[in-house]
C-alpha cells in the first residue's frame, strides 16, 4: 500500500473514532510501559525477589489499552489473575504496582496482594481474581449497586475464555441481562486455558455468539488490534452506559509467556508462539503508526525507551520502599 494510501487510511480512522493523534500515541506509549513492565516482572520473578507466582499478558496488551480508552476513567473494573495490564491501561501508578509485586508497604494492597491480587478502590479497580470466573459474578454485583444508585458509571467485567465453560459465566450473563445491568463483559480470548486449548474444551465458538442465548448483542474482535478492540469496545460501552443492558465482547488474542510460573510450555510449539510474534499489536499499531505518518522510527522508538525508563524506576522505588511492619501483621484480617 502506497504512504499516502496509509496517511489516508490513519486520518479517516481517527475521524472515525473521534480519536486525535496523541491519544494514539498515548495508547502505544501504553501498550510499550505494558509490555517493559511485564518482562520486568519476569527477570524479578527469575531472580528470586518476587514470592508466589505470577500470570504475564505479554501478547496481550491490546485488548487492555483498546478496552480501557473507550472506557470512562470511573468506569469500574473487575477482571481475572491475567490483570497486570488491564489495571496499568486504566491509569495505574507503576511503582505502587511493582512495589505490591515486591510485598512492599508502598505496594496497592500494601504488599498483601501481590501480583494475582491488585486493587485500588479508590480508582475504581475492584480487583483481580484467583477464582476463575469468580470475578465475573462479583461485576453483575456491582452492577446492580451501580443502577440501583443510578450512578452514570458502568462495570467492564474481563475474563478469560476458560470461564466461559464455567456455570458463574452463564448465571452472571442472565442475571445481567434479565435485570438490564450496566455490565460490559469481555472475553480475553487467549486460545488456552492453562495448558487446555479452547478447541478442546468449548464446544461452540466463537464465544461471542453466546451472548444471543441471554438476548444480548455479542461482538468478536481481533484483539491484536488495538483500534478494532477500541471501537467495539467504545460501542458496546455506549450501549451498556444507555441502559439498554450489558453486552459480551470477545477479543481473539495470544498470550506468549506460560499460564504461570510453573508451566513449562509442553502444549504448545515453538513455531505456534513464533507465528503469533508475527502478529504482535506493539509492533503492528507501531507499524501503522508510521506508515500513517503520526510517529516517525525514532519517536517510537523514543516511547518504548521512556516506558523502559519508566519501569526501571518503579522497580528502584519499589526496592528501596520498607516491608510492612510485623505489628501490622493481622490488619485487614477477619476472623
Ligand atoms: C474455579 C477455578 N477452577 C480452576 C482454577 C485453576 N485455574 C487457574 S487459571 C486457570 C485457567 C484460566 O484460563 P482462562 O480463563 O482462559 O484465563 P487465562 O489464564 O488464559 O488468561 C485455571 C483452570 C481456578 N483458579 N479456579
Ligand atoms: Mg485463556
Amino acid at each position: 500500500m502506497s504512504e499516502k494510501v496509509e496517511k489516508q487510511n490513519i486520518q479517516t480512522q481517527l475521524e472515525r473514532l473521534n480519536l486525535n493523534a496523541d491519544q494514539l500515541i498515548e495508547m502505544y506509549a501504553t501498550m510499550c510501559t505494558i509490555r517493559r513492565f511485564e518482562q520486568m516482572a519476569d527477570r524479578l520473578y527469575a531472580s528470586g525477589k518476587v514470592h508466589g507466582t505470577m500470570h504475564l499478558s505479554a501478547g496481550q496488551e491490546a485488548v487492555a489499552v483498546g478496552a480501557a480508552r473507550a472506557m470512562r476513567p470511573n468506569d469500574y473494573l473487575l477482571n481475572h489473575h491475567r490483570g497486570h495490564g488491564h489495571f496499568i491501561a486504566k491509569g495505574a501508578d507503576v511503582k505502587r504496582m511493582m512495589a505490591e509485586f515486591l510485598g512492599k508497604d508502598t505496594g496497592y494492597c500494601r504488599g498483601r496482594g501481590g501480583s494475582m491480587h491488585i486493587a485500588d478502590v479508590e480508582s475504581n479497580n475492584l480487583g483481580a481474581n484467583g477464582i476463575v470466573g469468580g470475578g465475573i459474578s462479583l461485576a453483575v454485583g456491582v452492577g446492580l449497586a451501580v443502577q440501583m444508585q443510578r450512578k452514570p458509571e458502568i462495570v467492564l467485567s474481563i475474563f478469560g475464555d476458560g470461564a466461559v465453560n464455567e456455570g458463574i459465566f452463564h448465571e452472571s450473563l442472565n442475571m445481567a441481562a434479565l435485570w438490564d445491568l450496566p455490565v460490559l463483559f469481555l472475553c480475553e480470548n487467549n486460545q488456552y486455558a492453562m495448558s487446555m486449548p479452547i478447541t478442546r474444551a468449548t464446544a461452540k465458538l466463537p464465544i461471542a455468539e453466546k451472548a444471543g442465548a441471554y438476548g444480548m448483542p455479542g461482538y468478536h474482535v481481533d484483539g491484536n488490534d488495538v483500534l478494532q478492540v477500541y471501537e467495539v469496545i467504545s460501542q458496546a460501552a455506549e450501549h451498556v452506559r444507555q441502559g439498554d443492558g450489558p453486552v459480551l465482547v470477545e477479543a481473539v488474542t495470544y498470550r506468549y509467556f506460560g499460564h504461570s510460573k510453573s508451566d513449562r510450555n509442553l502444549y504448545r510449539t515453538e513455531d505456534e508462539i513464533d507465528e503469533w510474534k508475527k502478529n504482535d499489536p506493539i509492533i503492528r499499531f507501531r507499524q501503522n503508526l508510521i506508515e500513517g505518518q503520526i510517529l516517525d522510527v525514532q519517536q517510537a522508538e523514543k516511547i518504548d525507551l521512556e516506558a523502559q525508563e519508566l519501569i526501571d524506576e518503579a522497580v528502584a522505588y519499589a526496592e528501596a520502599s520498607p516491608e510492612p511492619e510485623i505489628d501490622t501483621l493481622t490488619e485487614y484480617v477477619y476472623a
